[in-house]
């Protein structure tokens, strides 16, 4: 099973959802797909996307919120499963990709390559009760639509081959992203009913 493919299947729920994905290989391969505004693409800042998700789905209760990871980010951010389990907040579906790999730079094996370390079974202990580990596209599949109808925090370890993009290159660097992806979001709390309080400011 590929990432890509995992995302061509989940890409139309993600048109109403707020998507946080980890840099590089991912970020490319759902932007291929067709960027849209309610996708951020976080750069630089290894291990956190899972993090952000949680920040979004707590201060925005009325929004679902997908994290699109991978085995090396969680990895440097091990701590995120227990934080997790902490606030489980019932909109946030977190999705890793272990490929085994830090692709992105290089393609050296991630701990997960050996097969000792199990990133499902470290989510599961530190008390997320819904952990779902797939390598197939039908599993996977039916993973995601248990997690995105579930109303309760989700994680879906994905096993996928160590494959990326054959090009990197996207016409939209951070601030842009994060402008655009903060206005998507300050206008749907306008539709919502909800407040901005910096919309009134904008000026
Ligand atoms: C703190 C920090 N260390 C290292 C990097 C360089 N870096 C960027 S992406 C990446 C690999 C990410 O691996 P993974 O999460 O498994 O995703 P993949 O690239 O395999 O899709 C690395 C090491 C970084 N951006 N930040």
């Amino acid at each position: 099973m590929e990432r890509r493919q995992c995302l061509e299947m989940i890409y139309p729920e993600l048109e109403d959802r707020l998507v946080v994905t980890i840099m590089g290989a991912c970020a490319q391969e759902l932007y291929d797909l067709g960027h849209r505004d309610n996708f951020f693409y976080l750069q630089h800042a290894m291990g956190l996307a899972s993090s952000i998700g949680l920040g979004l789905a707590l201060h925005r209760p009325e929004e679902r919120v997908v994290v699109l990871d991978g085995d090396g980010s969680v990895l440097m951010n091990l701590g995120t499963f227990a934080t997790l389990a902490r606030y489980r907040p019932p909109n946030l579906v977190h999705v890793v990709f272990d490929n085994g790999s830090l692709l992105s730079t290089g393609g050296f094996d991630s701990q997960t390559t050996s097969g000792v370390t199990d990133l499902a079974g470290i989510a599961r202990a530190a008390g997320i009760e819904h952990v779902a580990a797939v390598d197939t596209p039908m599993a996977f599949g039916e993973a995601m639509i248990e997690a995105f109808e579930r109303r309760a925090l989700s994680v879906v370890v994905a096993r996928v081959a160590a494959v990326g993009p054959d090009h990197y290159g996207m016409d939209l660097h951070l601030p842009e992203n994060a402008f655009r992806f903060r206005r998507w979001i300050g206008g749907r709390g306008r539709t919502h009913g909800i407040c901005d309080p910096q919309a009134s400011v904008a000026h």
